[in-house]
């Protein structure tokens, strides 16, 4: 019995992952406009809620990079992006999902938060002394790169 149960978890373990075969990457957009870069604060999941985050999520089947940037800033903000250079490295969650964070440049309408809780507008200062804690996991590690960015802007 034990075996049985063992036999019938992984199967549907391995059944759930087999039926998820979405790409791997998520995209995110580093929005700067004035000397300041847009910031999202994530809605969902619970462990994530309340943290900051380049606004993005995960590329579709076929779909280039830059088109899944302007698709999801479409949807979570409301704003046409157009996407530019990367910025800093990819980063890869535990669960196998890789982060790629690149400019993203404006190009029409004024961006709103319809699926996050809040959005704010971050100058290189305000980057800096923001509360790691506060910060997306993955997203941790573009500050640095973030601030470069800002200031050259
Ligand atoms: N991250 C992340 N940082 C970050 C983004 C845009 C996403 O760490 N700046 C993580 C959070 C999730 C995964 O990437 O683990 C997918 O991002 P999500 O949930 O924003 O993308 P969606 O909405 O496309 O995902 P689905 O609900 O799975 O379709």
């Amino acid at each position: 019995f034990v075996t049985m149960g063992w036999l019938i978890a992984t199967r549907s373990a391995r059944g759930a992952a087999e039926t998820d075969d979405r790409p791997k990457d998520v995209v995110a957009a580093a929005i700067v406009d004035g000397g300041r870069v847009l910031l999202a604060q994530r809605a969902h999941p619970a462990d994530l809620a309340g943290k900051w985050e380049l606004p993005g999520g995960r590329v579709e089947s076929g779909e280039t990079h830059a088109a899944a940037l302007a698709r999801e800033i479409r949807e979570e903000l409301g704003a046409e992006v157009e996407a530019g250079d990367g910025v800093g490295k990819p980063v890869t969650l535990p669960n196998g999902l890789v982060l790629h964070a690149y400019r993203a440049h404006l190009r029409g309408g004024t961006p709103v938060a319809l699926e996050h809780l809040d959005m704010q507008w971050f100058t290189a200062d305000e980057l800096r002394r923001l509360d790691l804690d506060d910060v997306v996991p993955a997203d941790r590690d573009w500050i640095p790169e973030l601030c470069v960015v800002l200031d050259e802007a």
